[in-house]
């Protein structure tokens, strides 16, 4: 498969201004009609046009109302006799498809009955033949056609401007969309849907319509997702001045969708997942993570729809800022300042374990990449989180005042165009000329082109008779595929310095050179540096902290990341100590009596908030700890991290008891920060009093636990009741989780949570592997869906280290199997699967030479997809 490079970009041949589409729609076949104006580029040597067009049947090509000829050349329609001149021309194309098809979930599919589609990145070809790059903007003029029985309901882009009835019991609706844009933000739904609506007045004064369409009997399920809009508009309109531009936002859900959401202008399509809830059916983390998808793809509607990418590999321009905005929209609505905090710890934890482990992998790729293959396989965590991190620093280097000023000027500069992520850059930085980002703009860039996570390395040195301490910084940046050398970084370290009974400020330190050093005078005690507070920058700081400055930084410092981060640190030590040592047998104790007591005492802090509690008491993943380790054995990560949990229950016991206690509340349910912070405090509580009841044989929690599962008020204290039950194999397991599906047996989304809890339980001597083969077997097991899929073979493959990694090797021949039958589906999804080995190298034997077998084996399927082969062939190299 042809490898496509960033430097090999040239504007298009031809531009089209106008697309005007009739769909007539029918599962096993659409007709398509797309007439559009197009002209040459002046800018660009005269050359045929080249539309992309994918499994697509041709009925007919005119120009000018003319037949003509034309050329099919690898999936390309080719079009040499075009008019002279730089006068618009007319093209007609018909075509046909057949949406009931379509596994691939990309253009034009049919789920439950109802036409949806997905175009981003290249998903419009599939629906008719087209320039479909981004850089192409047209003005969109849609008309559907239909059953009117079934599919009452036809909506595309933009505005409703006729609808009326035809014969055959069809109808029609034809759509304006008043905004350019490029075709992978075209959508259309058709189907037996209703909606929730909202009329908002904006702070301008404009009326608008939101509408949240859902199937009949879910629409109890939107009221969540329409308060995060209408929160959505607010935000953008009060933090950067960006108001709605649309008469009417609709939000759509499917059920059958290959990621999260989709920003199609004026009509998002959202998985089921990221939409409903009610509090019977959707946990706390659902109820946060809807308010951030939703926002995410309204925040599109500017960073990424007004302002578009010229050319995919731009792709963070609009994901990683969009993902920042979301990130900074859901601090804004926390009431607490320790809210933001939780929220930003929560933000770095998936970075660390999911971006990091990217950067040091056979994908890692920049921030904005040099080449692909297949760019579906690009929609990454360093692309987004890894994105949004940067444009983070941007905001720290400039402040926040002038990361908004810098903000406007990009909309000036570049509303309505396709732009790159150098325009972005230096928007920010001219909005700023006094800031350290215009004056580092070239050396700052760099985060957009050196791909790997940077190491920055510090050492602190008091001298007790000058009364100084100083900071001696290093930094440097491991190889990565295609990069050897690395040049230094601009690494904004945000820090202050901790003593027993006083601290300073925090400050900005901007790190430029590959080793520099800070100086503090007056500093009458030798402190302990807090370094990167609040996380300042996405590198890996290594600092040689006692287990007694810890422990100060834990108690005392300020910044609640780094006292957080303090927490973690420990017990990652303790943890590598014991695997090194070998010392993984049941009933080991790694943890050592000072962290137990300041762990005990986190607990019962009278002030700290239950969130950050919960977040402290949670050990570091396995896949966290892995990353820090050069040889990984899996099997001994999950048992020294089991017996680091079994110790934290049993010693705190006592306190986990009163934990519960306290944290449990029967009153009426609320999604807020607040209120979710201590069901997750009580969750985790009783998560360990099972652990602990299971060891001891005590009967008494177990029983409790099952009492809260079957009377619990809502899904968190619930799913929290019977995840404690299934995580410590207790005998009362089986019982909850049966009366769980007999419940919840109609809705999917609930089912897909009783299936990954299953598929992702911590592992006993085994017994995850054929529990997985069997719930793939159950009659509610349904591979062609998406989110079933994942919630049984990710749930296992990518999230279940201790069960996946076997030293017998099933895991993985499991996990071939399972890439190899999903890509002759859905290849996008069978891609995001085969990465669960990405990291084989770093296996211990047995674990290595098995999970290279694997992948060779997938390797050498002849018909294999590009998105399957480019990972494959990549963790091969
Ligand atoms: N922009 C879409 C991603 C589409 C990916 C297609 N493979 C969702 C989002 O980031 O908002
Ligand atoms: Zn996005």
């Amino acid at each position: 498969a042809a490898v496509i490079h960033r430097g090999d970009y040239t504007a298009p041949a031809y531009w089209i201004d106008t697309v005007d589409l009739s769909f007539d729609l029918d599962p096993a076949k659409t007709r398509v009609l797309n007439k559009m104006t197009l002209r040459r580029n002046p800018d660009v040597e005269a050359g045929p046009l080249r539309l992309d067009g994918e499994e697509l049947n041709l009925a007919r090509v005119l120009v000018n109302g003319q037949g003509t000829s034309f050329k099919m050349e690898n999936n390309q329609l080719v079009l040499e006799n075009l008019p002279e001149g730089h006068e618009p021309f007319a093209l007609e194309i018909f075509t046909t498809c057949a949406p009931v098809k379509n596994t691939k979930l990309m253009g034009l599919y049919v789920s439950n009955e109802s036409f949806f589609t997905q175009c981003e990145a290249e998903g419009f070809r599939r629906i008719t033949y087209f320039l479909d790059r981004p850089d192409v903007m047209a003005m969109y003029t849609v008309t559907l056609r239909a059953d009117k029985a079934k599919y009452p309901v036809l909506l595309s882009n933009g505005n409703l401007v006729e609808h009326g009835t035809l014969e055959d019991g069809r109808h029609f609706a034809k759509w304006v969309d008043p905004h350019k844009k490029p075709s992978y933000l075209f959508a259309l739904v058709a189907g037996q849907l209703v909606a929730r609506e909202q009329r908002i007045t904006s702070r301008a004064g404009k009326e608008h319509l939101l509408q949240v369409y859902v199937r009949p009997g879910d629409l109890d399920k939107t009221e969540h997702a329409m308060n995060s809009l209408m929160a959505s508009v607010a935000w953008d309109e009060a933090r950067f001045g960006l108001p709605l531009d649309l008469e009417r936002f609709m939000i759509v859900a499917t059920s059958d969708f290959n990621m999260g959401a989709m920003e199609n202008k004026g009509l998002n399509i959202f998985n089921t997942k990221y939409v409903l809830a009610n509090q019977a059916t959707a946990t706390d983390v659902d109820y946060s993570n809807i308010e951030s998808v939703v926002g995410h793809e309204y925040f599109h509607n500017w960073t990424g729809n007004r302002i578009t990418c010229r050319d995919w590999f731009q792709l963070s321009l609009k994901e990683g800022l969009t993902v920042f905005r979301d990130q900074e929209f859901s601090q804004d609505l926390c009431a607490e300042p320790s809210a933001r905090a939780v929220k930003r710890i929560e933000d770095v934890r998936v970075l660390r374990t999911a971006q990091f482990p990217e950067d040091a992998g056979p994908m890692a790729h920049p921030v904005r990449p040099d080449s692909y293959i297949e760019i579906n396989n690009f929609y990454t965590v360093t692309i987004y989180e890894k994105g949004a991190e940067v444009v983070r620093m941007m905001q720290t280097l400039t402040s926040r005042v002038g990361f908004a000023k810098g903000m406007t000027l990009y909309f000036e500069r570049f509303d309505g165009q396709a732009v790159t992520c150098d325009d972005f850059a230096q928007s920010i930085a001219d909005a700023n000329p006094d800031s350290a980002l215009a004056k580092l703009l070239p050396q700052f860039k760099r985060w957009y082109s050196q791909a790997g996570t940077p190491r920055l390395a510090a050492r602190g040195e008091y001298d007790a008779a000058a009364q100084t301490y100083t900071l001696h910084f290093t930094q440097s940046c491991a190889p990565t595929p295609g990069q050897v050398a690395k040049e230094p970084f601009v690494i904004p370290v945000s820090l202050g310095l901790v003593g027993a009974t006083s601290h300073t400020d925090t400050q900005l330190f901007v790190m430029t050179e590959a080793a520099q050093s800070l100086t503090f005078n007056n500093v009458t005690e030798e402190p302990v540096p807090s370094i990167l507070r609040g996380f300042s920058a996405p590198v890996v700081l290594d600092f040689d902290y006692t287990d007694a400055q810890l422990l100060t930084l834990l108690a005392n410092d300020p910044d609640p990341f780094n006292r957080w981060e303090a927490g973690q640190r420990l017990a990652l030590r303790s943890a590598i100590n014991c695997i090194a040592a070998g010392a993984y047998s049941t009933g080991a104790t790694p943890l050592n009596d000072a962290y137990i007591d300041a762990m005990r005492a986190v607990l019962r802090h009278p002030t700290l908030d239950a969130a950050f509690k919960e977040l402290v008491l949670t050990l570091p993943s396995e896949t966290y700890i892995a990353e820090q380790l050069d040889v990984v054995d899996p099997q001994r990560i999950h048992a020294v991290r089991e017996a680091m949990r079994l110790q934290l229950a049993t010693a705190l016991q006592a306190d986990w008891e009163w934990a519960f206690d306290a944290h449990q509340y029967n009153g009426a349910y609320e999604p807020d920060p607040v209120s979710s912070g201590r069901r997750a405090l009580a969750g985790l509580a009783l998560t360990f009093l099972n652990l602990a009841a299971v060891q001891s044989g005590d009967t008494v929690w177990p029983g409790k636990t099952l009492q809260r599962f079957k009377d619990a008020g809502n899904m968190t204290d619930r799913f929290n009741a019977l995840a404690a039950l299934v995580g410590s194999g207790h005998a009362l397991a089986a019982q909850a989780l049966a009366r769980f599906h007999a419940l919840f047996k109609d809705e999917a989304l609930v089912l897909d949570k009783w299936f990954a809890l299953q598929a992702g339980t911590s592992d006993r001597g085994g017994q995850v592997l054929p529990a997985v083969r069997q719930l793939m077997a159950h009659p509610d097991f349904n591979l062609r869906n998406p989110n079933r899929a994942r919630s049984v073979i990710f749930s296992y493959c990518s999230a279940n280290p201790g069960g996946f990694h076997r030293a017998d090797a099933a895991g993985y021949v499991f996990w071939a199997d399972r890439v190899m039958e999903l890509d002759g589906i859905n290849p996008q999804v069978a891609a995001r699967l085969a990465r669960a080995l990405d990291r084989w190298k770093k296996l211990a034997e047995p674990y290595r030479s098995a999970a290279r077998e694997a992948l060779v084996r997938v390797a050498a399927k002849v018909d294999l997809s590009n998105d399957v082969r480019e990972v494959v062939d990549r963790a091969l190299a």
